[in-house]
């Protein structure tokens, strides 16, 4: 019937189509968050994986910067943002967030990753010059990833020009990559209840369509965990496929787990282990054409992050050094892992480290390689339809 060991027997047509390649259907992903076979699930989800990336495991070393925390959208969901002269506000000058960029290339670092809130005062030029004195802090091959597309449409805004003009201002001073925040759950019943002032499905997703078209390389994310139900995940994640089919630019998928402390949905319990792993697994799933599955360790905590690696994901993110967002919701974790942290994570579970940057292009690989991934991403628009490609 099938290589794996189902309990569920009502996931055995759904292993006959991962085994021969085939297109997982919004049934299908419905049926596989209404199943309780864990196991079943993320062995299939670690075959899928392991035909795009072979025993890799992706990591980075990497800087992320949230140079405001003042914000004029004040989300339901986030713990992270702050009114003018309310308590805890900050905000940082362009030289402090070039010195930031600068200690964190000659930490080793081979991307900086910048996300704000929207600050109501700073201007159009206020936000290029950021990119410009972060591209001029850090060598070349040091990858400028900045500005989720809510922060993208706020500039277009106060500019007063399209969000693909803005784009190409950005990239000419220096943007590289944009990271995957801001895309919540692309339902609108849940961003009416929760995040009414930010930007709109179509919007995010017709934003990261123009950075593709630009070769902005971008990364894409859920949020999960909160109001939402499986099958507007589902939605979710079939909406992210269809924008890579037309402009094929998103590098990695990371399933944000909900905070809920000091939020205003902080009666929400968050997260389980049992739900952030099926999350993953059914990602790698449904995600045929996207080749990396990112378990975001900041968010999911070491232990199922490690574990992960064997439920579909191929990436646990990067040093990270510094991060607001989510420890401001109540994250445990620490707040920076070292290169040799993140070796020994994946080294215990038998895969092959590989240091990377943002564009997935290969620093550096450790130890032996037994099994060569069936493709490693390259640059925009040249990304292969990965689940076609893929050989067992
Ligand atoms: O956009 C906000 C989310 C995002 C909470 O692209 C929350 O490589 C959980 O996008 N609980 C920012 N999540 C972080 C982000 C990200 C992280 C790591 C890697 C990449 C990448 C992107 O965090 C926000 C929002 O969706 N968020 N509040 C919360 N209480």
């Amino acid at each position: 019937m099938n290589e794996f060991n189902l309990i569920d027997p009502a996931l055995a047509p759904i292993a006959e189509r991962v085994v021969a390649g085939e297109r997982l259907t919004r049934a299908d992903g419905v049926a596989l968050y209404a199943s309780h076979d864990l196991l079943g699930i993320g062995q299939m989800a670690d075959f899928a994986n392991r035909r795009l990336n072979g025993d890799r495991v992706y990591f980075m070393v990497n800087r992320h910067i949230n140079p405001t925390n003042i914000c004029r959208n004040r989300c339901k969901f986030c713990a992270f943002a702050r009114s003018q002269g309310e308590e805890g506000a900050y905000e940082m000058t362009l030289d402090a967030v070039a010195d930031a960029s600068r200690e964190g290339a000659e930490d080793g670092a081979y991307e900086i990753h910048i996300v704000s809130g929207l600050h109501p005062d700073w201007s159009y030029d206020f936000y290029v010059d950021m990119v410009r004195r972060t591209r001029e802090a850090v060598p070349d091959h040091v990858i400028v990833q900045a500005f989720t597309a809510v922060e993208i449409e706020h500039m277009a805004i106060i500019a007063g020009r399209s969000t693909s003009e803005v784009l190409a201002d950005l990239k000419a001073a220096g943007l590289d990559a944009l990271p995957g925040g801001g895309a919540e759950i692309f339902s609108e019943r849940t961003r009416a209840a929760a995040w009414d002032k930010k930007t709109k499905s179509d919007d995010w997703l017709r934003i990261h369509g123009e950075a593709h078209q630009l070769g902005i390389a971008t990364n894409a994310t859920m949020l999960y965990g909160h109001i939402e139900t499986t099958e507007e995940r589902v939605d979710h994640l079939i909406r992210l496929r269809e924008q890579q089919d037309r402009t094929g630019g998103f590098l990695a998928f990371i399933p944000l787990a909900f905070h809920p402390a000091n939020t205003e949905m902080e009666d929400l319990p968050g997260t389980t282990g049992f739900d952030d792993l099926r999350t993953l697994a059914i990602a790698r799933l449904m995600l045929d054409n996207i080749a990396h599955i990112k378990a975001f360790w900041i968010m999911l905590g070491l232990k199922v992050a490690q574990i992960s690696t064997s439920f579909g994901v191929d990436d646990i993110d990067g040093t990270v050094v510094e991060e607001r967002i989510t420890h401001m919701a109540g994250a445990s974790t620490p707040e920076a892992l070292s290169r040799d942290d993140l070796l020994d994570m994946i080294r215990e579970t038998g895969h092959i480290p590989v240091e990377r940057d943002t564009l997935y292009r290969v620093v550096r690989v450790y130890d032996a390689e037994p099994c060569a991934p069936a493709w490693d991403a390259g640059a925009v628009g040249a990304a292969p339809k990965v689940g076609v490609a893929a050989e067992a």
